[in-house]
């Protein structure tokens, strides 16, 4: 599961990637405006909490792939950078997080000259827009000359597909907002269309803006919520500041600033929702442990998860959910109270279920 950083120059992309996934990247990696890639933690209070409960040898989270992609300019999607590298970098992305820029540094001037981030947010949209546009106007040719040859059904409900797709782009909504049912979604999987993708926007905050965060979020998102677009934000430079920072003076830090959490780990948790994915628990004094499945995923395949034996001889699942556990204390007492179950392999696992795979 990857997420793909983009936005325009000095947005704030890279910083946010080196804060999120704790590393350093040195300043010339930093100018050449590569494409980095590390695994970053999601974190889950659930894992924290049976971690104290159990105090297991190894307390494991699961983890998602962020990317940070080189920056993107107004006019980008004509250029050969953008179908090169940009587009390359973006297109395996399973979704996407639009960085946009809301601090002013005389120090990195703002590629469009000011500082606003709804017409920052419009750029992005627009570029991606014309690039889904180009491939399928490209396509829709071929696939007119190919369907006048050759009888297929296949080809015709593809053709009919990306019409329909062509005249949203033309009347510029992107193709996130659709219902697709699956079977139409995996005919046009393959190309990996940018507008399909889930995409959360986060603006890049100035320090001095930490009053007026919640009423800037909240404007963007009115905006953009017919677009299917969720809006979050953070505050680059005291997230910088932070990661550089032992937890005590961090916690200080923050009451200073009038913060109550940094943002990353809200950001982070957003990314895992917005891919569809949710966490399973298992627990013992070896491991403690967060899974990711796919939501509506069957308790059988959820157990390849772990391990494909576990599927593969897959009998029951014993099931607890972690409110009830917490709640209650133990297994035992949920057994007693009525929320201890056994389920079958069609079982749809919820986010939060603590799981024991009863295998042949
Ligand atoms: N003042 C201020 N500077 C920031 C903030 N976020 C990033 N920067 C600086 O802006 C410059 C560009 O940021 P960077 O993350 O490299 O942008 P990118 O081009 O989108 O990857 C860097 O020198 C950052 O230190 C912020 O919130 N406030
Ligand atoms: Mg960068």
């Amino acid at each position: 599961m990857q997420i793909g950083l983009v936005g325009l120059p000095f947005s704030g992309k890279s910083t946010l990637f080196q804060t999120m996934t704790r590393t350093h990247i040195d300043e010339a990696t930093l100018a050449r405006q590569q494409t980095n890639t590390a695994m970053v933690k999601v974190p889950d209070a659930r894992v924290d909490k049976l971690g104290e409960i159990f105090q297991p040898k190894k307390l494991v989270y699961t983890s998602i792939e962020f990317v940070d992609v080189v920056g993107l300019k107004k006019g980008d999607h004509t250029s050969t950078q953008f179908t090169g590298a940009f587009l390359g970098g973006v297109k395996t992305n399973d979704a996407l997080m639009f960085v946009v820029r809301a601090f002013d540094d005389p120090l990195y001037p703002h590629p469009e000259g000011s500082i606003d981030p709804a017409r920052d947010v419009a750029i992005l949209e627009t570029e991606f827009l014309l690039s889904d546009l180009a491939m399928i106007e490209n396509r829709i040719e071929k696939l007119r000359k190919q369907v006048h040859k050759v009888q297929d059904d296949k080809l015709k409900r593809e053709l009919v597909l990306l019409e329909k797709f062509q005249e949203r782009l033309e009347s510029e909504q992107p193709l996130r907002t659709l219902k697709l049912d699956p079977h139409d979604a995996a005919l046009i999987k393959g190309y990996q269309f940018l507008t399909l993708k889930p995409t959360l926007v986060v603006l890049n905050l100035e320090d001095s803006a930490v009053a007026d965060r919640d009423r800037m979020v909240a404007e963007l998102q009115e905006q953009y919520a017919d677009k299917g677009i969720v809006v979050d934000a953070f505050f680059g430079k005291i997230e910088m500041e932070l990661a550089q920072m032992e937890d005590a003076d961090a916690a200080e830090f923050m009451k200073d600033y009038g913060i109550a959490e940094s943002a990353l780990t809200r950001i982070i948790r957003a990314a895992y929702d917005m891919l569809g994915l949710i966490s399973f628990l298992t627990f013992g004094e070896d491991e403690c442990r967060a899974w990711t499945i796919r939501r509506d995923t069957p308790a059988q395949e959820a157990a390849g998860a772990i391990h494909t034996d576990l599927m593969n001889r897959f009998i029951r699942a014993e099931v607890v959910h972690f409110e009830k556990f917490l709640e209650h204390g133990s297994i035992q007492a949920c057994k007693d109270h009525g929320h201890w179950r056994l389920e079958g392999k069609e079982y749809v696992v919820q986010d939060g279920d603590m799981l024991t795979i009863r295998h042949g």
